[in-house]
């Protein structure tokens, strides 16, 4: 009875889903809620789930898949970096950041905004500026891709890894830095914020995670900016670790401190070299520390499936490169308050039973919208259904048609089961809606998992 991973979870989830058509309402929001996903589980706990993301594979069904069923926030990996917005002068190239950003608002999804200055991947034609043209070039740039996503960005990298690794605690070498000096961060931030008041103003670096000179050093800049009025609202941590660099044992500490100082913390590039045990370990310690510190509001991890990683051979991530979860990922949703095993996924029953759901608002007004979310068959017909519907507070829903609800007990998170639309062809579809008072939100819900039957 020695069964592949795989197998026994699929065969668990049929089970949970035979489990749940016969289950009552109560035991169904139950089951329901503690199964989850990544993106809901941490939706319960009041942050983000956030994945980088590649438009070159928003095309592949399974990773665009995996992406909206697990993630609720998404990064642009490198599409909206300088060399890739505006790689001649004053001329901006949106397609493919645009393409991660229509999706991820089609889902939902929140989106940070990666990078606006940074000394890497910048064109050569900025390193050829002098200072007064250069200034002009970084506030020009800034301005430009924070007007043309203004109102979608959660939070902007405002200025990406400006210290130097080692113990000098100095500023890195940049034709930012050598041209224009220290106040180039903060001239930065200050142009970013009368851009896009709304949007969070992030600085974000790596091997900052722990206590260290450089973190030292990075903290100390915050702590200015908070006393002088600079607009700061968060700091990320990129979290790339490895056996060489693994998680510090006080990270946790290191968030805090950060955030004692008033800005959020989020955790904005995991990965996690390695496998097993071990690597789910270092994830699950990862996702407590950031748990652990109220203003921590949300974690990505680098990449989807270990076979777009940057770091590929390390098999860093979460998804191994078939788009299976791997025990790193159990670790995360257990740690979350998901469950590791026999929850989550969209794909259902052991007779390959699975089904898709997409949501969409099809009215808006003042104080509140319609939404309908399409339930879709995969390539075996279904019997059954139930997905999961999370709505930011304090949006409530008034009315619900061709469905049938139950709440968790936050009345936050709707799940909803067939009336009597349980039946499906294969991949035919069919649809619920709902009525939702803002009370002041006007943001869209998340659609969770689809599990079938
Ligand atoms: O290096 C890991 C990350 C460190 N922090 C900032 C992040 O922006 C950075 O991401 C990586 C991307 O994951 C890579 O995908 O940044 C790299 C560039 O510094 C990205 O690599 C580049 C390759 O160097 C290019 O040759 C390639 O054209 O990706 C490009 C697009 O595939």
């Amino acid at each position: 009875m020695d069964m592949p991973k795989a197998f026994s979870r699929r065969a668990a989830r049929a089970l949970t889903s035979a489990l749940l058509a016969t289950a009552t309402l109560t035991a169904l929001s139950h089951s329901a809620a503690a199964a989850g996903t990544l993106g809901s589980a941490a939706a319960g706990k009041g942050r983000y789930f956030g994945t980088a993301v590649a438009a070159s594979h928003l095309g592949e069904s399974a990773y665009a898949g995996t992406l909206d069923r697990e993630f609720s926030a998404v990064t642009p990996e490198n599409e909206m970096k300088w060399d890739a917005t505006e790689s001649t002068r004053n001329t901006f190239t949106f397609a493919a950041a645009d393409q991660i950003v229509s999706h991820a608002q089609s889902k939902g999804m929140k989106i940070r905004g990666h990078t606006l200055v940074w000394h890497s991947q910048l064109p050569s034609w900025v390193s050829g500026l002098g200072a007064a043209d250069l200034r002009t070039a970084m506030n020009n740039h800034i301005t430009q891709l924070m007007q043309h996503y203004k109102g979608k960005i959660y939070a902007w990298d405002v200025v990406n890894e400006a210290f130097q690794d080692g113990s000098s605690g100095a500023r890195r070498s940049s034709p930012f830095q050598d041209k224009l000096g220290d106040g180039y961060i903060e001239e930065a931030f200050r142009t970013a914020r009368s851009v896009d008041p709304d949007a969070k103003l992030c600085y974000n670096d790596y091997n900052t995670d722990g206590v260290n000179a450089k973190s030292n050093a990075v903290y100390n800049m915050v702590k200015d900016f908070k006393s002088r009025g600079v607009p700061i609202d968060c700091v990320g941590f990129q979290s790339h670790f490895n056996s060489a660099s693994p998680v510090p044992s006080d990270y946790r500490a290191n968030l805090q401190r950060f955030a004692d100082l008033g800005v959020d913390v989020q955790i904005t590039e995991l990965d996690i070299e390695g496998s097993g045990t071990a690597q789910a370990n270092s994830y699950a310690t990862v996702v407590k520390a950031c748990l652990a510190v109220s203003r921590c509001t949300g974690m990505t991890v680098w990449g989807i499936t270990d076979k777009y990683s940057w770091r590929s051979s390390g098999t860093p991530l979460l998804f191994d490169s078939n788009y299976a979860e791997k025990p790193a990922y159990d670790a995360v949703l257990t740690a979350l308050g998901g469950s590791g095993s026999g929850g989550g996924g969209g794909n259902g029953g052991g007779t390959g039973a699975t089904c898709t759901v997409v949501f969409t608002k099809t009215a808006d007004w003042n104080d509140g919208y319609n939404g309908q979310v399409t339930v879709t068959a995969g390539a075996a017909p279904i019997t059954g259904w139930t997905t999961t519907v999370t709505f930011p507070a304090p949006q409530k829903v008034s009315t619900l048609w061709n469905g049938s609800a139950s709440w968790d007990s936050s009345g936050t998170v709707m799940t909803v089961r067939p009336t009597y639309n349980a039946d499906l062809a294969a991949g035919a579809s069919t649809s619920f809606g709902f009525t939702v008072q803002k009370n002041g939100s006007s943001s869209a819900p998340t659609v969770g998992t689809c599990t079938a039957s």
